[in-house]
């Protein structure tokens, strides 16, 4: 019997081919693996021995020779191709260990040339896996370090590898080429800057772990993460303490991150279930802790907290006074760390760059039953030149400032979203209800219930998509709201006009719609 290996990552190779080669199985390899493996003191054959012709063009040209591939594909129970194969003297190969040219490792490489990356795409070897992986009744092709202990394992205990497993490392190699293609086809869409949505959606992943379940427990569920450098994004987190993190504190993690990017100055958000139920910016990184917080004393338990500057010792000694599921900064105080640390399941999380936005081209991604629904990131910053005012009463700088504060919250807020603020705190939120007057009341019963009964007079309400009647200017000046941020566009935007107008409260448009699903 004999074995081709070319392996890139040598990992456990050399024991592995020693194994073979004591089973009575003669080894072809390829110029690096084969110099490897010889220095091992393994009697290895040159490929180029077996094929008649010399690896060439920068070992471009190894492999890809009909000596190889007739000697894989050759099915060993029809006369016809083994009667061929004795004609052009040509052997059966009936092993092949091959792993590919790191393609991956090559990309994320810091300024990674467009030559470099082409250079490490692997011909010979797919090639290989695939013409042996067609073949797989006959040919055991293993492409996985992993599974070179399986392998030996069935050769040593039954004298030979089992159709079962050969079928599962089959699929195992179909599985690897198409990622290792399609990783192949998403750097080179990227180099290109081509933005359009693909004809065909290939999506490569890779596991980072397997969760204890998904969003309830009685779910499967497991973490992908995408391949190439992501700044600023949960999946490049260091945790520095607590329980592994949840499919549902991954999910309410990501979409807080989301929605801290917005901000520049200090901020603190609080999240729970998807929603934001504490926001605050100050000058300093405590006043803003302390603005969310008291933003919702009563959701905030359990939930996640994501901060943008350091998280000083005073900060962790009021987090660890209530219970939250995990908290993610770019850095902590070594004594507020020591205090975070005190509480067992407090997940904390370190996270560089928390600020680095994603790419505007990013696809979100949203699966529907039997399809797959997908859009750009809703990346757009809401800046002051966008606004039109379009009531009587102009907003003051405090009013302009605290609008487009809540409107950066709305735009995270699940739709139908109210968000209210005052000195760039939320004081209320209303979020997911199925019309927007409930929205909007429930924003306003937040800030009553939660902070005080006047905690509502002199905020601004933002609103994540327009007012389809002039209910909620009604329900704002009840609640002695004097300043209004929303998108604007509805058929009956002058009801709501001439409603501001009567009661003063001033009106801005934003143009752009932050629906959240
Ligand atoms: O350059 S290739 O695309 N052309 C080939 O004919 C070929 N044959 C094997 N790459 C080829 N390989 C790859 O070389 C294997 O997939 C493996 O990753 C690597 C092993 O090379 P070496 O044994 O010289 O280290």
């Amino acid at each position: 019997m004999r074995a081709l290996i070319s392996v890139s990552d040598k990992t456990g190779i050399v024991e592995f081919a020693k194994e073979l080669e004591a089973l009575g199985i003669q080894i072809l390899s390829t110029g690096g693996t084969y110099k490897k493996l010889k220095e091992e003191g393994i009697k290895a054959v040159e490929v180029s021995e077996v094929t008649g012709f010399p690896e060439c063009l920068d070992g471009r040209v190894k492999t890809l020779h009909p000596a190889i591939h007739a000697g894989l594909l050759a099915m060993r129970g029809k006369e016809e191709h083994m009667k061929q194969l004795e004609e052009l003297h040509i052997e059966p190969i009936d092993f092949v260990i091959v792993n590919l040219y790191p393609f991956k490792a090559t990309i994320l490489k810091e300024d990674v040339t467009r030559e470099e990356a082409v250079e490490n795409i692997d011909i010979g070897g797919p090639t290989m896996l695939r013409s042996a992986a067609k073949n797989y009744q006959d040919v055991a092709v293993v492409t996985d370090p992993a599974d070179y202990e399986k392998v030996l394992g069935e050769l040593k205990g039954q004298g030979q590898v089992s159709l079962d497993t050969k079928f599962y490392l089959m699929q195992k190699v179909f599985m690897h080429t198409s990622n290792y293609d399609t990783m192949i086809a998403d750097y080179l869409k990227k180099e290109r800057k081509d933005t359009a949505l693909p004809e065909t959606l290939t999506l490569t992943y890779e596991k980072v772990q397997d969760m204890r379940y998904g969003e309830n427990p009685h779910q499967k569920a497991a973490f992908y993460r995408e391949i190439g450098k992501k700044k600023g994004s949960i999946v490049d987190a260091l945790q520095l303490n607590g329980k592994e993190l949840s499919f549902n504190n991954i999910n309410d993690t990501n979409g807080a991150l989301e929605l801290l990017k917005e901000f520049s100055e200090p901020t603190v958000v609080a999240c729970k279930h998807g929603n934001p139920c504490g926001v605050g910016s100050a000058d300093n990184i405590e006043a803003a802790w302390d603005k969310a917080y008291q933003a919702d004393k009563v959701s905030i338990f359990g939930g996640i907290v994501v901060v943008n500057r350091t998280v000083t010792a005073y900060m962790a000694n009021e987090m660890s006074k209530i219970f939250l599921e995990v908290i993610v900064a770019p850095a902590f105080e070594e004594k507020a760390l020591e205090i975070l640390k005190g509480k067992k399941n407090v997940r904390v999380l370190q996270l560089a760059d928390i600020e680095v936005p994603q790419n505007e081209n990013a696809y979100d991604l949203k699966k529907v039953n039997g399809g797959l629904i997908v859009q750009t990131i809703d990346s757009k910053l809401l800046e002051e030149a966008d606004i039109k005012v379009v009531t009587d009463r102009k907003p003051t700088d405090k009013e302009m400032e605290d609008m487009l504060f809540a409107m950066k919250v709305v735009k995270f807020v699940k739709s139908n979203g109210i968000a209210l603020a005052k000195d760039k705190q939320t004081i209320g939120i209303g979020p997911g209800q199925v019309n927007r007057i409930w929205a909007a009341k429930q924003s306003i019963e937040h800030s009553r219930e939660l902070i005080s009964e006047e905690a509502s007079a002199g905020s601004v309400l933002a609103s994540d998509a327009f007012f389809p009647f002039d209910d909620c200017v009604e329900a704002a000046q009840e609640g002695g709201i004097t300043a209004i941020i929303q998108p604007g566009g509805s058929i009956r935007d002058e009801d709501s006009i001439k409603k501001c107008n009567e009661y003063g409260i001033t009106m801005v448009f934003t143009g752009m719609r932050h629906f959240k699903h």
